[in-house]
């Protein structure tokens, strides 16, 4: 019973994978940049996606995709950054797959968009499994939540590409052990990012933001290799 059970999830994750691949291949086509946010519900990635959209909103075509298991609450604080935001209830399942990002993104006026940012359901279990054809999965822990999280979640972490320590305003009043947070998240995931980031002050959200124009910088870069290469668009300049 039990490894039928595993052929079945196994079998939903290879579809899963197939139809990120899919999606991969639509965002390199259309140049955007795909950011894959994941972590416990309150950890900050709506507020951190208010400040982001607001500010690379004024230089790049960016939107959202916002998943929750119930209500819209999270869309509707996005949409007042003016940016185009689509909400994704996902009712009884704990994560966002490649099938409901395809769904959303059917008939979107906004696309094409340079950044196309993902707010997954907030746990650090579910989510870390799904791949949605993202280009970078970006982890964000609270330090309220104290420093072992990636020692108890470690997937979440090892398939991230930058871990945020968020709320680092409160530090202090928690008792945050830096040192300590660091060495659970480099154990688990040696050569990640990690950066600290405050949205209640601002800290860190340059480095956060010069981290995605980088990001998008390279894909750009990629797409025109790609596109001279196949001798279609080759700029000899
Ligand atoms: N002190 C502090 N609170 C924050 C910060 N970022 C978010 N919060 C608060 O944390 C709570 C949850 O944030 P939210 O963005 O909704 O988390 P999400 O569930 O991960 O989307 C809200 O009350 C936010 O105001 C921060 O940098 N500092
Ligand atoms: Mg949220």
């Amino acid at each position: 019973m039990k490894l039928r059970v595993v052929e079945i999830q196994q079998s939903i994750l290879r579809k899963n994978d197939d139809l990120a691949g899919a999606l991969r291949e639509r965002f390199a086509a259309s140049e955007t940049l795909v950011v894959n946010l994941l972590s416990s519900p309150g950890s900050g990635k709506t507020t951190l996606l208010e400040a982001t959209l607001g500010r690379l909103g004024a230089d790049y075509r960016v939107g959202a995709l916002v998943g929750d298991q119930a209500t819209r609450n999270d869309a509707d604080r996005l949409a007042r950054s003016g940016a185009p935001v689509r909400q994704i209830t996902t009712a009884a399942e704990c994560r966002l797959d490649a099938d409901m990002v395809g769904n959303a993104l059917v008939d979107w006026a906004a696309l094409p968009l340079e950044i196309l940012f993902i707010e997954n359901v907030g746990n650090l279990i579910c989510p870390a499994e799904y791949d949605l054809g993202e280009d970078l999965r970006v982890v964000l822990t609270a330090v309220t939540e104290g420093e072992d999280k990636p020692l108890k979640y470690p997937l979440a972490f090892n398939t991230s590409h930058v871990a945020l320590i968020t709320k680092i305003d409160l530090a202090d009043a928690v008792g945050f052990d830096r040192a300590a947070s660091h060495a659970a998240i480099r154990s688990v995931h040696p050569n990640i990012e990690i950066l600290e980031i405050a949205c209640r002050t601002g800290a860190g959200l340059d480095a956060w933001n010069a981290l995605l124009e980088a990001r998008l910088r390279a894909k750009l870069q990629k797409s025109a290799y790609r596109t001279c290469y196949a001798g279609t668009d080759c700029d000899t300049d």
